[in-house]
């Protein structure tokens, strides 16, 4: 057998140049330090532009965590919380409607809707969550529950329904689409250290199929920073490329850079900004067929949000309120941004801003009654492959 020859930046940049989808090896060589971080994000952003021009996308939304008590012990996460510790909560239904309202009253077109699992809720709780917010608030999306829920739900079903049956029940509730939490790192050799009872990386990726099957466009994540090496930050990166080449339903990437504090990995330092960029650029270049890299501003700070749309990213999530699962690991972001405030950044990063919805399709607004709005084309990304 021949060996494929070693990676070189020029054999890398003509695979880019060409469209030609890029390898496990090319990932590894472009995670080395000794590989110009500029010329990696050089080459990011050429792929950026070619398939989302100059757009810097953002949306106007609101997280709603309904409880932080959780069955789970996962190490890096400091928002968790046991059932009798004086931090922890379960919000009422009024209280949940509540942020529904506060979200409509704020122009929002999106709910984010995330949580611990508690294990003295049931099924039902979690689905009715859906059906009042939706009914009480249709024009709402409602991006609720990552895998890791949907499959304790089937738990908590004792097998009784299918992840299909599950879904199909959220989505008769009005459930929208999906958010992409819950994937931190694929490979068992970090998963079994970080998260070992939540859903492993099959289950996490059938489920998205799943959903992807039923129509539900759902985003995608991956947690770096920690215990990981680049090996299995770019096997996880070729794992949702295979899932996305099979169904198409990945919108958006989110690289997460973990956060330490109040948590099991407080020992380990924060990733560094240079991490932060070679992260972003490396995903926009491996995932060649996902549409949308998210720099979350939450999480990596405006001014390195800034620089990421630059270096592969093309949208910076949205104006936030409530966020607390990063307030609780130490994020020292606002909590939440202005319309005016967060177009301005992406305008400062010399990118055009622009709003969009859950699905990525533009919304247009009333001038004179910002709370007015409707949704306009759908966004094409243009991809290009060999
Ligand atoms: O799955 C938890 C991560 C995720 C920490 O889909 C941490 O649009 C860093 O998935 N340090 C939840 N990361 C957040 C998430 C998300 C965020 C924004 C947009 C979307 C979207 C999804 O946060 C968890 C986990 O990977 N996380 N704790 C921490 N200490």
């Amino acid at each position: 057998m021949v060996k494929a020859a070693q990676p070189t930046l020029k054999s890398i940049r003509d695979k880019v140049e060409s469209g030609e989808r890029l390898s496990l090896e090319d990932g590894l060589f472009l995670y080395q330090p000794t590989t110009p971080l500029q010329e990696v994000g050089e080459l990011a952003n050429l792929v950026r532009e070619r398939i989302n021009g100059n757009a810097g996308y953002y949306n106007i939304n609101t997280h709603l965590n309904a409880t932080n008590i959780c069955v789970y012990r996962c190490t890096f996460c400091a928002f968790r919380s046991d059932l009798r510790s004086p931090k922890g909560y379960k919000m009422s239904d009024e209280q949940v409607l509540e942020r529904g309202k506060e979200a409509i009253d704020n122009g929002c077109t999106e709910l984010h809707i995330v949580g611990g699992l508690h294990h003295q809720m049931k099924y039902e709780w979690y689905v009715d969550l859906v059906r009042i917010l939706h009914e009480a608030y249709p024009d709402l999306h409602l991006k609720a529950w990552t895998s890791v829920e949907i499959n304790w739900f089937k738990h908590l079903l004792k097998g009784k329904k299918s992840y299909k049956d599950i879904l199909q029940d959220l989505i008769v509730a009005g459930l929208g689409s999906m958010p992409g939490g819950g994937a931190e790192i694929f490979h068992p050799e970090v998963r079994q250290k970080i998260c070992e009872h939540k859903s492993d990386a099959q289950q996490w990726i059938e489920i998205h199929r799943v959903a992807h099957n039923l129509g539900i466009k759902t985003n995608c994540t991956m947690l770096y920073g920690h215990i990981e090496n680049s090996f299995h930050r770019i096997d996880h990166l070729i794992r949702l490329r295979n899932l996305q080449d099979e169904t198409g339903g990945l919108q958006t990437f989110i690289p997460l850079a973990f956060h330490p504090e109040n948590t099991g990995l407080s020992h380990i330092k924060k990733p560094s900004v240079l991490m932060d960029l070679r992260t972003m650029a490396i995903s926009r270049l491996m995932l060649d067929n996902i549409p949308h890299i998210k720099a979350y501003w939450i999480m990596l700070g405006i001014g390195t949000a800034q620089a990421a749309l630059a270096y592969g990213a093309d949208d910076i999530d949205g104006t936030v309120r409530h966020e607390l699962i990063y307030h609780d690991a130490g994020a020292t972001t606002p909590e939440m941004l202005t319309v005016d405030n967060i177009r301005q950044l992406i305008i400062e990063a010399g990118r055009e801003p622009i709003e969009r919805d859950t699905l990525y399709r533009k919304v247009e607004r009333d001038p004179n009654d910002y709370s007015k709005w409707h949704v306009a084309e759908k966004i094409e990304a243009k991809f290009v492959t060999s």
